[in-house]
């Protein structure tokens, strides 16, 4: 059976899946927003395993992906991956934004995820447009899954506003 895109307004931290995705910051040391939201609810576990990966590569450049426990989240990975911040559009953000998303997915593939959530990856303190964001995403979930279809099942785009919930119900509908 071909894997399903689907949307969801709400809190990615109450999500059952065998991965979400983190929308962190290059240090992995935890921020605000989602990041802070996920280290808040997943535990110390979360963060000591972040500081590890630290230590063993320096941090997670922008575009790509590292995987952790999810520590006391419903989820059994979370995926840490880093947005670019938008500075206008003609720093390659659109290139990176698309590389954390499909970075993300093969970490799950490597980790025989089958079933992965996403947060609007860079739409909240990196400006990222929504629209653009959006446009990206599924752009790029559906490329990969169409490439990969064996290995996943469900991919759920988990949007925390109405404005991105809106955008991905049309993106996904038509
Ligand atoms: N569940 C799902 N989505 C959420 C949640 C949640 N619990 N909380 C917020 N969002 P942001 P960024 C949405 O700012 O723009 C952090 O400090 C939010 O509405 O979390 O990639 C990191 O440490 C928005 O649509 O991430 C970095 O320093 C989306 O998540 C920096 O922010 C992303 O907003 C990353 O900035």
């Amino acid at each position: 059976m071909q894997p399903n895109i689907q949307v969801t307004k709400g809190d990615i931290t109450k999500v059952q899946v065998d991965a979400i995705v983190n929308a962190a910051n290059t240090s992995l040391l935890g921020g605000g927003g989602v990041d802070g939201a996920i280290h808040r609810a997943g535990s110390k576990a979360i963060l000591e395993e972040c500081m590890q990966i630290r230590a063993r590569q320096g941090g997670c450049p922008t575009g790509e992906a590292v995987i952790t426990t999810a520590g006391n989240l419903p989820a059994k990975y979370v995926i840490h991956t880093v947005g670019p911040v938008w500075q206008g559009g003609k720093a390659n953000e659109e290139l990176l934004l698309a590389n954390a998303y499909r970075n993300s997915l093969e970490l799950a593939k490597a980790n025989h995820c089958r079933t992965v959530a996403f947060p609007n990856i860079s739409t909240g303190v990196y400006h990222f447009p929504k629209h653009l964001a959006a446009q990206i995403a599924v752009k790029e979930v559906t490329n990969y899954l169409q490439l990969h279809p064996d290995h996943f099942d469900t991919v759920l785009f988990i949007c925390f506003d109405e404005e991105n919930y809106q955008l991905y119900q049309n993106l996904l509908s038509t």
